[in-house]
């Protein structure tokens, strides 16, 4: 059993039941000149946590740790995205609509691929989401269960929208959650510091957070 130092207390996982999720680290959210920049976003922050996602990478593969990719991914024809969905954010700049990497959060197009830097390898697997959470319509909590996954190491962006909400969505699923801390980012500092806060409050009300030097301390 591997024990980390956690907050607001220890985490402890078996390897052979834990997967990485890695989320959206997608060119659209992250890149100058994506869909995230073009919202008036400063993706600096966003862009800066890449290190610490191939750090976090390379230690769930050394450990053969399953590893789990999401993307905030709509068919081309729009059949999975709610009309309400589609309907937030501004004119011009909505899912669907010509962005500047290709149309916004629709499947295949430039913008809506990984960042080459954490790109999946062979075997891993890849969720292209029409949420912002993992398990809507995915089928990831029947394919995790068939799997024997019981805990779920998180990172990626951004931290208080499809971070937070896949991450409440296992907690109320079952699964033991923590959340790497260098290796999430949000738009928005204070909104990644308050998010950090809401989930170790109350004793860890959906799960646990620890730094990176941690979990590679009690990896190694
Ligand atoms: C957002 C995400 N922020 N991946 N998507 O709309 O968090």
């Amino acid at each position: 059993m591997i024990q980390v130092d956690a907050r607001p207390d220890g985490f402890s996982f078996e390897p052979s039941s834990t997967a990485l999720v890695v989320i959206d680290m997608q060119r659209d959210f992250i890149e100058p000149g994506g869909f995230g920049a073009a919202l008036g976003n400063d993706v600096t922050p966003l862009k800066a946590i890449v290190p610490a996602v191939r750090r976090l990478l390379a230690l769930a593969r050394q450990q053969s740790l399953l590893v789990i990719h999401t993307r905030e991914s709509h068919l081309p024809d729009l059949s999975d995205c709610p009309p309400a969905k589609q309907a937030h954010g501004l004119p011009g700049m909505r899912i669907g609509d010509q962005g500047p990497m290709g149309r916004i959060l629709v499947h295949g197009e430039p913008g809506n691929q990984i960042l080459e830097e954490v790109a999946p390898l062979a075997g891993e697997w890849v969720i292209d989401k029409p949420g912002k959470g993992m398990f809507y319509a995915t089928g990831l909590h029947e394919r995790l269960v068939a799997r024997g996954i019981s805990h779920l190491l998180f990172a990626g962006v951004t931290t208080e929208v499809c971070v937070q909400t896949s991450m409440r969505e296992a907690n109320d699923r079952g699964y033991r959650c923590l959340l790497v801390e260098e290796a999430t980012e949000s738009y928005f500092p204070e909104f990644k510091r308050s998010t950090l806060d809401m989930i170790i409050a109350q004793g860890g009300i959906v799960g646990r957070t620890a730094r990176l030097s941690a979990l590679e301390a009690a990896l190694h």
